[in-house]
């Protein structure tokens, strides 16, 4: 969307509020042995607390109310009865809309103490977002924000995943600019626009740049042999700089 009141604005910080709180939460509450159908609930618990409704559930009757990926996993994790372990890189994906406005949100980190070049992974996805972030203004190309992704994870020894992108969000999860890419798509010439709402998540990959769909269940994202990380947030690209609205209190 493009936001354009100050409804617009209001509504839109709102929710990016409630999934920041949600997914820091759920951040803190995985530790060894809690399974990710646990950790979904206390997300379900909190969409309630909040009066919001989670997007993957409300918009496509995803089996959870977050996305929780652990290690093979990259994205589209069904929460279950998997029991987190020491040293494991889980991934949550917290989304949800309230008052029609919608925002997404997604963090990837290692569970305790694991391999440093998962930590690197993780590191390495958050300043990929820091450096796509900087190329994020009305005007400018979209392509950009990929360009700056690919060379972040170059510098670092890692690739991006170059069949999951960011999007356009805003009144509904999904919705134009279709593709957000992680790399330099030179057939992308699409302009940024003043009020465009994006949820920007690159994927850093240490080896393989693409994810297969599982066969046994209709959502999970995963890699042949390779750990992932994903940094996500929702911002509004204005003048006067860009507006992260799932940033943490
Ligand atoms: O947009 C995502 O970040 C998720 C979508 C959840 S709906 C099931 N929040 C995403 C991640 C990876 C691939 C596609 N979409
Ligand atoms: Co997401
Ligand atoms: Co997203």
């Amino acid at each position: 969307m493009i936001a354009k009141t100050e409804e617009d604005f209001n509504g839109l910080k709102e929710i990016g509020r409630i999934v920041a709180v949600i997914r820091d939460e759920l951040v803190q509450r995985t530790v060894p042995g809690i399974t990710t159908k646990e950790l979904d609930e206390i997300a379900g618990k909190m969409f309630e607390e909040h009066g919001a409704i989670s997007a993957p559930m409300g918009e496509y009757n995803f089996p959870g109310y977050t996305c929780i990926s652990v290690n093979e996993e990259v994205a589209h994790g069904i929460p279950g009865s998997r029991v987190i372990k020491e040293g494991d890189l889980v991934n949550v994906d917290v989304s949800g809309s309230k008052n029609g406005y919608f925002a997404d949100t997604g963090i990837s980190f290692v569970v305790g103490e694991g391999d440093p070049v998962l930590t690197k992974l993780c590191n390495t996805a958050v300043e990929a977002f820091e450096a796509g972030l900087k190329k994020a203004k009305p005007g400018s190309k979209k392509s950009g924000l990929g360009k700056a992704v690919m060379a972040t994870a170059r510098n670092n020894g890692f690739t991006v995943i170059k069949n999951l992108t960011g999007h356009g969000i805003g009144r509904t999860i999904h919705e134009a600019p279709n593709h957000i890419y992680n790399y330099n798509e030179p057939w992308d010439d699409e302009l940024l626009k003043e009020g465009m709402v994006i949820a920007f998540e690159p994927f850093i990959s240490t080896r393989e740049e693409e994810v297969f769909q599982y066969d046994n269940d209709e959502w999970t994202y995963a890699t042949e042999s390779s750990f992932v990380a994903q940094c996500e947030h929702t911002i509004i690209l204005t003048k006067s700089g860009p507006i992260v609205i799932t940033k943490s209190e």
